[in-house]
């Protein structure tokens, strides 16, 4: 039987806007760089992303969450379409933005490149992954690259009336043991698992749960000292760079769009409060970017 929600209606008046800081509960979201990705934080106080490859029941969630409470749009600047909404749970008020499925976050299409984006520099208090329970495997791929960007996750492990069809058992909590984060089973179009979906969220973003994600252990040693290297130049460049790590292994992976996004300055820009000076601290970004990219490739 479907589990009961409860959501409750947005008040008329706000309660506290969101702000940056480290204190239990407080939002993690980089408020600035929303604005830029064309999402207003004030009034709202979490964010949270919905990422998921595609057909998995991302907008079946969304939908169920939201209600009527949603408008569509473009990404800035782009031809792509956007969904946000929000709901009230447990007096926080969470603004819900309804990401392009995708298969990765490597960035090699616009959808990826949006996902990517989102995550990296808006920094969602919580991302919920949904992925389908009858094709795990393929999906995990998605779940792990996320991991390896935010730490603040839940796994959405949807289509389960599917997976009981298909007389497949998914042990939930040894998955939800492995990647370090909550695992919630649901089945979105019947409503069944999505209040223990909103529950799981809501510890998240409040701190409640800390996730622990699985990450890959240990980089090869080979590229051990271009990485550390490349991180420190990266965090003097572009201070308050997110993830800095995983900016510096895409870029020795030589993934083009961060390339273009170093070079062009574009990445400072997403970083709220500092974009063009990142952009003069980073002397000759061609350069160095091509030496390190060398010292691996060799
Ligand atoms: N059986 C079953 N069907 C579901 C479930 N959740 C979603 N669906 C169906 O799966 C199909 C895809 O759902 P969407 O919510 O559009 O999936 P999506 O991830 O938003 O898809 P894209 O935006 O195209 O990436 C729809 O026909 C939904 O009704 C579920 O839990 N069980
Ligand atoms: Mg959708």
């Amino acid at each position: 039987m479907a589990d009961k929600i409860h959501i409750e209606p947005i008040p008329l008046t706000t309660t506290h806007s969101a702000h940056g800081g480290s204190c239990d509960g407080c939002a993690v979201h980089n408020a600035g760089a929303l604005l830029k990705l064309g999402v207003d934080m004030q009034n709202w106080d979490y964010v949270v992303a919905l990422a998921g490859n595609p057909n998995t029941g991302k907008s079946t969630v969304f939908n169920a969450l939201t209600g009527l409470r949603q408008h569509t749009g473009n990404w800035p600047g782009k031809t792509v379409a956007r969904a946000e909404g929000g709901f009230v749970y447990s007096d926080k008020r969470y603004k819900l933005v309804d990401l392009p499925g995708t298969y990765s976050l490597l960035a090699t299409s616009l959808d990826e490149e949006i996902a990517r984006d989102f995550i990296l520099f808006g920094q969602p208090d919580v991302t919920i992954i949904v992925v389908d329970a009858t094709r795990l495997e393929r999906n995990l791929n998605l779940v792990l690259q996320t991991l390896e960007i935010t730490d603040r996750a839940v796994v959405c492990l949807n289509l389960m009336d599917e997976a009981r069809r298909h007389k497949l058992q998914v042990d939930d909590r040894r998955l939800a043991r492995d990647l370090g984060v909550p695992v919630v089973p649901t089945a979105a179009r019947q409503g069944e698992g999505l209040a223990d979906l909103l529950q799981a969220v809501h510890e998240v973003a409040t701190g409640e749960v800390v996730c622990k994600p699985f990450r890959m252990q240990k980089e090869p040693k080979a590229i051990k000292g271009a990485l550390d290297r490349l991180v420190a130049q990266l965090t003097t460049a572009f201070p308050g760079l997110p993830n800095a790590r995983w900016v510096a292994l895409r870029l020795l992976d030589g993934d083009e769009s961060i390339v273009q996004a170093v070079r062009s300055g574009e990445l400072g820009q997403l970083i709220s409060g500092t974009p063009d000076v990142a952009q003069r601290q980073l002397t000759h970004p061609r350069t160095e970017l091509v030496e390190r990219k060398m010292e691996v490739t060799v």
